[in-house]
C-alpha cells in the first residue's frame, strides 16, 4: 500500500466510529451501557425502580439537595437519577413498561454497579382478588409469577396452511413462583405502614404474590373481541393456581427473576399501587393514586436506604 492509500485508509479509519463494542456479550457504547447510557458510577447500588418518570421524579425530591442529583435520560426510554438520601447514595430509574425493559435495567445496572445491588420496584397493578382494594399498596412477599402468551397455541391464526390442532394447547403459560428478599419485603412492609396507615387505615398496606404478564392485554385476561386471545378464564386459572395471587402488573417477575439468577448478589423486592380491581371493576381516584404514590414512594426510598447490605 502507497502513502497515499494509506493516507485516504486513516482517514477513513478516523471517520468510522464504532456503534458499540462486545457484540456477544455486554455491549458498551464508549463507556456507556446500549440502553441506559450509564457509566460506571452512575448508579447507585440502592435502587427505587419505577415504570413512568413522573414517579421517578416524585421520589427523587425526596433527594438531599447536595450534591445536586444527576440526571440520565437515555434515547431509549430509562431515566435515572442519582443523589443522596439522608446522606446514603441511591437511585430513582423510570424503566418504561415490560419484562424486556426490565431485562435491560437489571443487566445494564449490574454492567456499571460493583458489589451487592438493592432494588425495590414501586409500580402500579391491577388487582386480582377482592381483597386487593384499590388505592391499597400490595408488597410482593410471597414473590412473583410469570404468565405469558403461546404463540403456537394461535397457529389456526396463520391461515390455512397451517394444520396444527391448537384446541387442546395451552393458550398462556403460568410459571412458578420466584421469592423476593424477606429482609427488603418487610423493611418495604413496615415502612409503607409507617406512612399510610395513620391516613388510610390497616388495609392500606398488604402483601401476597404478584403475577407478571407479558401484555398489559391478552395475558392479563383483557378481554378485547378484536383479537383472537382465548383468556377468558385466565386470571381464575391463574388465582387457582396461586390463591394467594393478588395483583398483576408487568415488571417485577423479571427483576426477582434475573436478581437470583445474577452471580453477584441482587436483593429484590416490589410493591404496587392497585390502580384497578379486575374482580369489582373499581379504579381509585387519582387524588388519592398521587398522594399514595408519595407517601408510599417515600417509604420504598427508606426501605432500600437502609436494607443491610
Ligand atoms: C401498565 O399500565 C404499566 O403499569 C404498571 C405495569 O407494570 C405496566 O408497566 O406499572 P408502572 O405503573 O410502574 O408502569
Ligand atoms: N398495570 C398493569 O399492568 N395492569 C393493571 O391492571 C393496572 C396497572
Amino acid at each position: 500500500m502507497n502513502l497515499i492509500d494509506k493516507a485516504i485508509m486513516s482517514e477513513t479509519d478516523e471517520k468510522k466510529e464504532e456503534v458499540y463494542s462486545n457484540p456477544n456479550g455486554m455491549p458498551f457504547a464508549g463507556t456507556k451501557t446500549l440502553h441506559m447510557d450509564c457509566s460506571a458510577g452512575d448508579i447507585a447500588n440502592r435502587i427505587v425502580t419505577v415504570g413512568t418518570e413522573s414517579r421517578a421524579e416524585k421520589i427523587a425530591s425526596y433527594f438531599d439537595v447536595e450534591p445536586a442529583p444527576k440526571r440520565i435520560k437515555s434515547g431509549r426510554g430509562f431515566l435515572t437519577i442519582t443523589g443522596n438520601f439522608n446522606g446514603v447514595r441511591v437511585s430513582a430509574v423510570a424503566i418504561g413498561m415490560g419484562p424486556s425493559m426490565m431485562d435491560f435495567f437489571v443487566r445494564e445496572t449490574r454492567a456499571v454497579v460493583d458489589g451487592p445491588i438493592v432494588a425495590a420496584r414501586f409500580g402500579t397493578c391491577g388487582g386480582i382478588s377482592s381483597n386487593a382494594q384499590v388505592g391499597s399498596v400490595v408488597v410482593a412477599s410471597g414473590g412473583s409469577s410469570y404468565v405469558n402468551r403461546n404463540p403456537d397455541a394461535f397457529l389456526h391464526c396463520y391461515g390455512e396452511s397451517n394444520n396444527n390442532d391448537t384446541s387442546k394447547m395451552n393458550k398462556y403459560n403460568i410459571y412458578q413462583v420466584c421469592p423476593s428478599d424477606k429482609v427488603l419485603n418487610d423493611l418495604v412492609e413496615a415502612k409503607l405502614k409507617d406512612k399510610l396507615v395513620g391516613k388510610y387505615g390497616e388495609t392500606i398496606v398488604d402483601k401476597g404474590i404478584n403475577v407478571t404478564a407479558e401484555s398489559f392485554y391478552s395475558s392479563q385476561g383483557r378481554i378485547y373481541e378484536k383479537f383472537d386471545d382465548d383468556n377468558s378464564s385466565l386470571i381464575d386459572t391463574v388465582c387457582a393456581k396461586f390463591p394467594d395471587a393478588k395483583t398483576m402488573e408487568m415488571e417485577t417477575f423479571m427483576l426477582f427473576h434475573l436478581g437470583k439468577c445474577c452471580r453477584d448478589p441482587v436483593y429484590a423486592s416490589a410493591a404496587a399501587i392497585v390502580v384497578a380491581n379486575r374482580c369489582n371493576n373499581s379504579t381509585v381516584e387519582q387524588a388519592v393514586l398521587e398522594d399514595v404514590e408519595m407517601l408510599g414512594g417515600l417509604a420504598v426510598l427508606e426501605a432500600v436506604a437502609e436494607r443491610e447490605m
